[in-house]
């Protein structure tokens, strides 16, 4: 039998499949600072570390990093990110805002603000947005962002915005450990979607926000996020490493952070998890 190489196995992956196509996801665009340049790479390990290696070589604001596969995607606290050839959407923003590190959060929030605005119209239900980072389409999760950072002594010397959303994926494509946890806009509307478009309306609304928090402040979109999250009242459960969180949201406070009122008092977290169960 014909053994395979790693080359030629990276050749044949997502074929029969269309690929996405940058001149096509351009021709969509109605901005004028995000996506004027687009790298594009049919497999790449990570958009995020591929788009900071970019960034620390000096790249410009705007760039985005789009790729049709990653082989080492990542989440938060190195985990990792489903990345299937040829169905969904990974690419990674480089910003250069001239913003206080303590506003890095607005950026996963303003993130998460566009997909919403993208994935709302093709679907029925309501997406909702689970903090902190999290697109979810009836507790199921369709989007997730990952925002890394470079600072000089108090400002942001740059950021790289990584935004995973399932598109075209079928149930059949995810691996045990996410069934019943991800879904994809092929799952929810069983229709089959334009990746490249998609992808633009993307962009156009990222930097909608990305606009209005440079021009309006951070406070804008913290509350803009906080009341399309509809965060205020709910009982939650948050793990943070060992620790389980049980309480009632206060809301976001200016940091991001999560305020939940407790048995033993107020506590803000920063990091760790919502517990999907409560979440739809
Ligand atoms: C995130 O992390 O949700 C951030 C994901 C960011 C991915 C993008 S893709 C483009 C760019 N390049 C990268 O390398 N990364 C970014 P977190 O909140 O830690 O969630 C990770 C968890 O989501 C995993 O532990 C799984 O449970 C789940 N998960 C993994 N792949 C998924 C997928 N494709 N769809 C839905 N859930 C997934």
């Amino acid at each position: 039998m014909k053994r395979v190489n790693y080359a030629e196995k990276l050749h044949m992956v997502g074929e029969g499949k269309e690929a996405l196509n940058p001149e096509r996801i351009k021709a969509y665009l109605t901005t004028t600072k995000i996506g004027r340049k687009i790298v594009y790479r049919r497999v790449i390990e990570s958009t995020n570390t591929y788009a900071l290696n970019l960034a620390k070589r000096g790249e410009e604001e705007g760039t985005c990093v789009v790729s049709d596969m990653q082989t080492k995607g990542r989440g938060r606290l190195e985990r990792k990110w489903f990345s299937p050839p040829n169905e969904n959407i990974y690419m990674s923003i480089i910003l250069r805002p001239k913003v206080l590190q303590d506003q890095i959060y607005n950026l996963a929030f303003l993130s998460c603000l566009a997909v919403y605005d993208v994935v709302k119209p093709i679907l029925e239900s309501e997406p909702a947005l689970k903090w902190p980072n999290d697109v979810l389409i009836k507790g199921k999760k369709v989007s997730g962002t990952l925002i890394e950072i470079a600072h000089g002594s108090e400002t942001l010397d740059f950021a790289v915005v990584g935004i995973g959303l399932n598109v075209n994926m079928e149930e059949e494509d995810l691996p045990q450990d996410l069934k019943g946890v991800a879904t994809s806009l092929y799952i929810e509307t069983k229709k089959k979607h334009s990746r490249d478009l998609i992808c633009a309306n993307l962009i156009n609304n990222f930097e909608k926000y990305y606009l209005k928090f440079l021009e309006e402040g951070p406070d804008v979109i913290r509350i803009l996020w906080e009341e399309k999250a509809k965060i205020r009242g709910r009982v939650l459960t948050l793990q943070e490493g060992e620790k389980v969180i049980l309480g009632i949201c206060e809301g976001l406070n200016e940091k991001g952070g999560l305020v939940i009122k407790t048995e033993r008092g107020t506590e803000v977290v920063y990091t760790g998890d919502l517990k999907a169960m409560s979440w739809s």
